[in-house]
């Protein structure tokens, strides 16, 4: 495992400066999920790709911005499910965006995943890696990814990040949304997966939901690359991360582009989510 997280961090830091100094233009190329390929993401991706080269436990990539699987290592241990550059398009104006890891055995099922990394590039390089606990590491002026803490969430937090296009909510969700703001949530959201969750744990707790909507009935965010990452460092980080109903890291993915509603949060927050869904 440690030779994957080491090239995450050399990855990290040429995909920091490929953003800061690189061609944020669109390539005339859509990823499998229909999205225009920003020049940054097919970048960002060959950098990872070519990281993990030099990583002989990888035996599998799976890239959001692949088509397909592509075996790096025969011999390999770990399947890497990854969102090179997840809200690339938040760039143009300047707002963090980051990469996500899912490192799988067997298969990307969710109950296969057996640790999770992201990267934030915002006005400081963060890495969290989870393996037995959620631990934090901030990139250095020498360089290096230096250890900083672990993080855990709070029972009920004060955040309340809410996704997708309101005018698609469930009356439901909406209700259920409502009755957390009139508890005094603050909206924390902008539209990165990666920063808006990052800032749920470091602020030990709240709510980030994505529910299924009028126009994406099975939610938006991709569980391999994305979801299950993340519901990983929620429930290692001692927070819950469900569908609606049940456990994100029981589902299994019917394609490697799958996606699911989700919500990441603190345990109170969760609760307040199955009540609200479990009348529907
Ligand atoms: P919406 C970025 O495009 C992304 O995939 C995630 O990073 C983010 O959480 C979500 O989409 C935002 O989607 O529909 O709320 O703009």
């Amino acid at each position: 495992m440690r030779e994957i997280i080491d090239a995450i961090s050399r990855a990290s830091i040429r995909i920091k400066r490929a953003i800061e100094f690189g061609d944020t233009g669109y390539s005339d190329h859509t990823n499998k999920t229909g999205d225009t390929q920003l020049k940054l993401d097919i970048a960002s991706d060959l950098i990872i790709e070519e990281e993990f080269q030099k990583a002989h436990s990888v035996k599998t990539i799976i890239s959001e911005e692949k088509d397909t699987a592509k075996t790096l290592h025969e011999n390999g241990k770990y399947i890497i499910g990854y969102d090179p550059l997840d809200g690339s398009s938040l760039i143009d104006v300047n707002l963090a965006v980051g990469s996500i890891f899912g490192i799988y055995e067997n298969d990307t099922n969710g109950s296969s995943i057996v640790a999770a990394v992201y990267v934030v590039y915002g006005p400081r390089t963060e890495m969290v890696v989870a393996i037995d606990d959620v631990k934090l590491y901030r990139l250095g002026a020498d360089g290096n990814f230096k250890e900083i803490k672990t993080i855990t969430l709070n029972q009920k937090g004060k955040i309340n990040a809410t996704g997708a296009t309101q005018k698609g909510w469930a009356a439901y969700h909406k209700k259920l949304v409502d009755e957390i703001f009139s508890d005094g949530y603050r909206l924390r959201y902008s539209g990165g997966m990666v920063p808006d969750l990052h800032q749920i744990l470091l602020k030990g707790g709240g709510l980030f939901s994505y529910p299924a909507t009028t126009d994406t009935p099975k939610g938006k965010l991709r569980l391999v690359f994305e979801v299950f990452p993340f519901a990983f460092v929620f429930e290692k980080a001692l927070g819950s991360a469900i569908d609606g109903k049940k456990r994100l890291l029981e589902l299994k993915p019917s394609h490697i582009h799958d996606t699911s509603p989700c919500f990441f949060g603190s345990n109170d927050e969760i609760e307040r989510v199955l009540n609200a869904y479990a009348k529907q």
